[in-house]
């Protein structure tokens, strides 16, 4: 079982679509096993950024990010680094299509609303960035009892 770190962006909140983008990762099967609303400081972002730094987009990214309250969140998942990528849709807005997040909620790469890691390594990095140990919640599939 795999986790991957997922952050929605303050255009999020902004634009009061939490639910809707959430509910596209739980409708996927993946299981939420931390969350959290938190406002970034700017240390934080850069580390997450790091590899951006210098980039002509960086600055502006920062900007963005730190422009108010993300949600934060931890996935869990058989693959769950791939699936959450596919459901989040390329960086470009352009390249986006209809059915993924970005596809149907970003009008620009920069404001493309949601970030989800790339690859294993990135996800436990992002995790450690974002979440202390005891602030994740596994749990157990219960067999559909609450259907
Ligand atoms: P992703 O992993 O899909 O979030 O893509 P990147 O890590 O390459 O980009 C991180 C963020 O930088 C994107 F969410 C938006 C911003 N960005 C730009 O604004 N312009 C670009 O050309 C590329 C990325």
């Amino acid at each position: 079982m795999e986790r991957t770190f997922v952050m929605l962006k303050p255009g999020v909140l902004q634009r009061r679509i939490a639910g809707e983008v959430l509910s596209r990762f739980e409708r996927k099967g993946l299981k939420i096993v931390a969350l959290k609303l938190i406002r970034p400081d700017k240390a934080l972002v850069e580390s997450h950024y790091a590899e951006h730094r210098g980039r002509d987009f960086y600055e502006k990214l920062l900007d963005y990010t730190l422009s108010g309250p993300v949600i934060a969140l931890i996935l869990e998942g058989e693959e769950a680094v791939f699936s959450a990528r596919r459901l989040t849709g390329p960086t470009d807005f352009f390249e986006s299509p209809p059915g993924t997040i970005r596809g149907d909620f970003a009008a620009r790469t920069r404001l493309n609303i949601v970030h989800a890691s790339d690859s294993l390594a990135s996800a436990e990095r992002e995790i450690a960035l974002f979440f202390k140990p005891e602030e994740i919640c596994p749990w157990e599939d219960d067999n559909g009892r609450w259907y």
